[in-house]
């Protein structure tokens, strides 16, 4: 039984003084003052976010739209697991939310960071074979790294692949570092079950460039039905903010898709120079052995990165990927 997060004890007399009442932008959700009312604990998953209530799916697979009671350390978002009490049949609220085994952040206002999405297990980076920007790949493997998630690597649209040489050339060096690498393509249906499988009982996001297909794969792997709710609480007005929201879907084949706007921000945030070699699996090994303790792995002689690359043990493109994603983050040391 994981450990959970619980609201610190109260007292009968407490919980029965306890409100848990409209607050502004909830959406039309009020429970009553008299807790006695509530039904026993359930177990259940967050799917979907909206304003200050959120809609639990129990593992009885029924759906409860929730509020959130304000003396939880953590707010409760998309991919927790958590603890509620219904309040008659669609309504309760969330007393719990169980530890949390990742979490994905990204900068909101007044330099805070915000929780978009718990849970996630594998991060799905979606290129496409004809504009595959090897740069870019490495920055999304760098902070799945950091946030500490497993990455899949996805090429799309093979269907529309000019110059299958080189793309293989590109992509050689990362299957040896241990990421899988998956080629499909939405339009044809090819390698989606390939990629179902992968997923499987998982937890996953999609992150990548617009236009790559990450929305044709998820239409391929997801039940219409699925699909449908979530369009169904767009048009209530229950879910005004469905489209902005996180959501968090059922895959055919078993294991969950998270959906969230906020993932396209999905990046370096908060990672400084210093880190990127430490958070390449070909560099990370190395580290430690050049001549100099503070080897920024440029020109400097005997760095044991460049002996690597001479040697044929790490691809050239990936240490000059080091360097320019290096350059774009700010650094510890203004000098270094
Ligand atoms: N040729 C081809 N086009 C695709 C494939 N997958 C998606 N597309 C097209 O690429 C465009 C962008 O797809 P979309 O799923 O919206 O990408 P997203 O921005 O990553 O969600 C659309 O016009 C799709 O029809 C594919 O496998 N092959
Ligand atoms: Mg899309
Ligand atoms: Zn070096």
């Amino acid at each position: 039984m994981p450990r959970k997060i619980r609201e610190k004890q109260l007292s009968l007399r407490q919980m029965a003084r306890m409100r848990v009442t409209r607050r502004p932008g909830a959406a039309g959700l009020e429970l009553p003052a008299d807790e006695s009312a509530l039904g026993p604990e359930e177990e259940g998953r967050v799917v979907a976010h909206f304003g200050l209530n959120v809609e639990v799916e129990t593992d009885s697979r029924e759906r409860v739209r929730c509020a959130v009671r304000e003396s939880l350390l953590e707010e409760p978002v998309c991919g927790d697991r958590v603890v509620c009490q219904r309040i008659g049949a669609d309504q309760g609220v969330i007393v719990a939310v169980h530890e949390r085994l990742s979490v994905l952040r990204r900068p909101g206002p007044h330099q805070r960071l915000l929780t978009m999405a718990a849970n996630v297990e594998r991060i799905v980076v979606v290129s496409a074979a004809s504009t595959l920007n090897p740069g870019l790949l490495d920055r999304y493997l760098i902070a799945a790294q950091k946030a500490g998630i497993e990455p899949l690597l996805v090429i799309n649209k093979i269907d529309q692949l000019s110059d299958a040489a080189t793309l293989e050339t590109v992509l050689a060096p990362y299957p040896p570092m241990g990421y899988p690498l998956l080629r499909v393509s939405a339009l044809l249906e090819e390698g989606i079950e390939n990629l179902e499988e992968a997923l499987r009982d998982k937890t996953a996001i999609f992150v990548g460039e617009s236009g790559v297909g990450k929305s044709s794969l998820i239409n391929r792997m997801v039940p219409e039905e699925s699909l449908r709710t979530a369009e169904v609480h767009a048009a209530t007005g229950l879910g005004r903010h469905a489209t902005t929201t996180a959501r968090l879907y059922r895959l055919k084949r078993g294991g969950f898709l998270i959906d969230s706007p906020g993932v396209r921000e999905f990046g370096l945030h908060g990672v400084i120079r210093e880190e990127i070699p430490g958070l390449m699996r070909d560099m990370a090994p190395r580290l430690g052995q050049c001549r100099f303790k503070d080897c920024r792995h440029l020109r400097e002689p005997d760095c044991a990165l460049h002996a690597a690359v001479e040697a044929g043990e790490i691809a050239a493109a990936r240490l000059e990927s080091m360097r320019r994603i290096a350059e774009s983050v700010p650094s510890r040391n203004p000098y270094y």
